[in-house]
This record gives C-alpha cells, structure tokens and sequence, in this order.
C-alpha cells in the first residue's frame, strides 16, 4: 500500500477524518436501496453520515447499451476509519445488496455503487483504491449530486470547486426529479 498525506501525521490517529461518498445503482429498488445504503454507513463503526445529496436521476455513461437509469448521490461521512478500512465496508454493502463483480459487469447494471470520491487529503494509488477518485472531475452524475453538500470543496487534482467544475461541464446544478 501507498498511502501519502500532505502532513507528516500518523495514517491511524483516530481523529475523525471528512470524506466524501458517491452512491448510485441502476438495478431493483434503486431509492430503498441507497436510503439503505446511508443508514448502514451511518450505523457502522467508526462511521458518521453527516450530509447527503438528494438522488438524481441520471442517464448511464458508459457500460452496455440499454442499461437502465442510475439514481446517484453524495453524502459526506466522518469516519475514524482507514480510507482502505472505508473501502472494505463499502465493497460489504454492495455485496449485501446482491452485487456481483466481473469484468463482465463493469460499467454494467448493479444493484449498488459505492466510491470513494475523496478521503481528507489523502493521495492513495495502489491496486486496491485511487484517491482522489480517477473520474471524479469528468463525472457530471457524481458532481451535480456533491455540489448540493460542498459546493465549495476545492477539488485537489484541478484546484477548482465543485460548482464551478460542474458549471464547465455545462450540466444544470439542479436536482432531476428522480422517479421511484
Ligand atoms: N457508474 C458507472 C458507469 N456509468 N452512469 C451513471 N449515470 N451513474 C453511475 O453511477 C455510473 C454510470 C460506473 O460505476
Ligand atoms: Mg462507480
Ligand atoms: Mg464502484
């Protein structure tokens, strides 16, 4: 593992650290399923939800032609976790939820999406989880949804904020009406 802070502190102080969650899925219950989703990060040691988005319905990018619908959201945790610690809860509750995972299945429909978008001002990249999230700037679905909870969160790898990255996307900042 390849974990760099920007300060000499140690990984595993305790001290809650802000980070921040991109939900979606496109299969089943979609809106029971991410309600599901934040109360079993909310309940789960060592994790706070202490924002969350509202859900926007958003066309799929990507993956097989014909995927249904994604319903996508944010939420901001305060954890005491290690971001790899996070991420092992997140890949349990997308399992619990019926996700199988395959290189078949990228990019396809799943029952449950969670990334980890960022975690503090950790930098991590190793074969397990990329921080900042690779896509996290190109991603209209993951940003129209953080702009509703920090808005003015700069984003480390471009320096520029939420609003105004998603505002160069050219994507309404408004909330789509999302369907059941
Ligand atoms: N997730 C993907 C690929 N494409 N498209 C939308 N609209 N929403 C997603 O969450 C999404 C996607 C890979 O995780
Ligand atoms: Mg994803
Ligand atoms: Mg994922």
């Amino acid at each position: 593992m390849t974990t760099a802070r920007a300060n000499d502190a140690p990984q595993r102080s305790g001290a809650a650290k802000r980070a921040f969650v991109a939900l979606g899925a496109n299969v089943g219950p979609r809106r029971a399923t991410l309600e599901w989703a934040l109360r079993a990060l909310d309940a789960s040691e060592g994790v706070r939800v202490v924002a969350r988005s509202s859900w926007h319905r958003t066309a799929p990018v990507g993956g097989p032609v014909g995927q249904p619908a994604f319903l996508n959201g944010a939420a901001e945790l305060e954890t005491s976790r290690t971001p790899h610690d996070l991420l092992a809860l997140m890949l349990e509750l997308e399992v619990r939820t019926g996700r199988l995972r395959t290189r078949a299945t990228q990019d396809g429909p799943r029952s449950l999406d969670l990334d980890l978008l960022l975690f503090a001002d950790h930098i991590v990249d190793d074969a397990r989880l990329e921080l900042p999230h690779p896509r996290l700037e190109e991603r209209a679905f993951v940003l129209a949804p953080l702009a509703e909870i920090a808005p003015d969160l700069v984003l480390p790898r471009c320096g520029v904020r939420v609003r105004e990255r998603l505002a160069a996307l050219g994507v309404p900042h408004e909330p789509t009406p999302a369907a059941p």
